[in-house]
């Protein structure tokens, strides 16, 4: 068995994990990442879209928003659309801010590669990974692998291992309560290779479910479709799934999204979940291993960074000023930003898809609550400032 020592073990190398040991280098900590998936598997892995505001000013500060600067696309508002008919609703005008769109896979090739060259401990392809002796003053992180054990020995783990990570798993029962909800239906989501025909995302209503119009870059689409939850990919061919893009995305003034090749496909199932509190003894749970929200409000990675921002911190000032206050109140601070992630990702979701088993009344509530939000100033402004995101203490 090879021993190592580090401040603050790490498990997972996504966003949130990434961007903690980030920010604890910038405050003079220590750190070791142990991922279970290859650096390439990690760095092209499509998923989140949308950084808020705040997301966006948070890797400025620290220090990696230069690439994003130059290819993030800057989006002022997005649009609602029903029965055909778009509604745009005005982040700069509501709210005074813009989101930028700029997708996870490049922030996790960004903080890889600064991380890196900062001389960062990042391991992947790491196989069996298991944490030990949180509960006692010093715990430890095993990692095996082709009958080799290496143990991590450090002061805190930081469990930033996704939501099927071990970390949540490995907490005695009892130790945290679990809330959740499931979703009847799942997004169908493709990348193509085509060029972007609006300028901002385009949030669909539509009697055969939800479609959402988003995008990457200039020249790379990003498009999702509501679908049943246990949807199968193969029965999906690009024909059908460009002809149902086209009804469900269709406008009265004859826009369409413009075609091109599907790069990938895959189906995305849809839960809001919590686990209270965030930490267990010296392992603090972070991003989706902690908490999942249904993606129609583009709130996952975004919480994740701010999870991690104030773990660093409360880290930072452990380690600085030896007052563990800021490592004691970590879980009540960011479960307030959580359940308010949460109320607005359930509304969106709520508003915009299809559910099957609504009955002829709640429809007619649903679609009133959309032109509620498309024509009332007040209801648009509450959107626009959950989308750009609520204000994160210090930013
Ligand atoms: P991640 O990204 O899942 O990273 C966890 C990492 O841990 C590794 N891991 C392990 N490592 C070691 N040992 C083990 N036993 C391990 N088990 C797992 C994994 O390989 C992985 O590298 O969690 P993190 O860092 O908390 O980041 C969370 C975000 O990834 C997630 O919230 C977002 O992708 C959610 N999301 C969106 N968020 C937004 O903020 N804006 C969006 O526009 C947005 N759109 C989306 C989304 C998620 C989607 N999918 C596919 C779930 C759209 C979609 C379709
Ligand atoms: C995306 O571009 O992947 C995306 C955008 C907005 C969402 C979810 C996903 O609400």
């Amino acid at each position: 068995m090879t021993r190592f020592e580090t401040q603050v073990g790490i498990v997972g190398a996504g966003p949130a994990g990434l961007m903690l040991s980030h920010l604890l280098h910038l405050h003079g900590i220590s750190s070791i990442v142990l991922e279970a998936k290859s650096r390439a598997y990690c760095e092209a892995r499509v998923r989140a879209g949308v950084l808020e505001y705040t997301s966006v000013e948070m890797l400025r500060v620290a220090g990696l928003a230069e690439r994003l600067e130059r290819e993030g696309l800057r989006h002022h508002g997005i649009e609602l659309g029903l029965n055909g008919v778009r509604t745009r609703i005005s982040f700069l005008e509501l709210t005074g801010k813009h989101v930028t769109v700029y997708g996870q896979q490049e922030v996790v090739k960004d903080l890889i590669a600064r991380r890196l060259s900062d001389g960062g401990d990042l391991r992947f392809d790491c196989g069996d990974v298991s944490v030990h002796e949180f509960n006692g003053s010093m715990p430890k992180i095993r990692v095996r692998k082709d009958g080799n054990e290496d143990e991590i020995c450090c002061d805190y783990i930081a469990g930033c291992d996704g939501f099927h990570g071990i970390s949540r798993e490995s907490l005695p029962s009892g130790a945290l309560t679990f809330y959740e909800r499931s979703y009847p239906f799942a997004w169908l989501g493709i990348l193509a290779e085509a060029a972007p025909s609006r300028d901002e995302l385009l949030y669909m209503h539509h009697e055969r479910g939800f479609a959402l119009y988003s995008m990457r870059s200039p020249s790379i689409t990003r498009l999702y479709l509501q679908c049943g939850p246990d949807e199968d990919i193969m029965q999906w061919g690009d024909d059908r799934i460009w002809s149902e893009l086209n009804i469900r995305l269709a406008c009265e003034d004859g826009w369409h999204p413009t075609q091109g090749k599907i790069l990938q496909k895959g189906v995305t199932c849809m839960r809001s979940f919590v686990a209270e509190p965030l930490q267990c003894g010296r392992l603090f749970l972070a991003g989706d291993a902690a908490h999942i929200v249904p993606p129609t409000g583009a709130k996952g990675m975004n919480l994740a960074f701010a999870d991690v921002y104030y773990l660093a911190e409360a880290l930072s000032r452990f380690y600085r000023e030896s007052d563990a206050n800021g490592l004691d109140s970590y879980s009540s601070i960011c479960l307030q930003r959580i359940w308010k992630a949460q109320r607005f990702s359930l509304w969106m979701t709520s508003l915009l898809h299809r559910f099957e088993h609504d009955s002829a009344f709640d429809r007619k509530l649903q679609i009133a609550e959309l032109e509620y939000v498309m024509t009332s100033r007040a209801v648009a402004t509450a959107l626009a400032e959950n989308y750009v995101g609520l204000p994160l203490h210090g930013f």
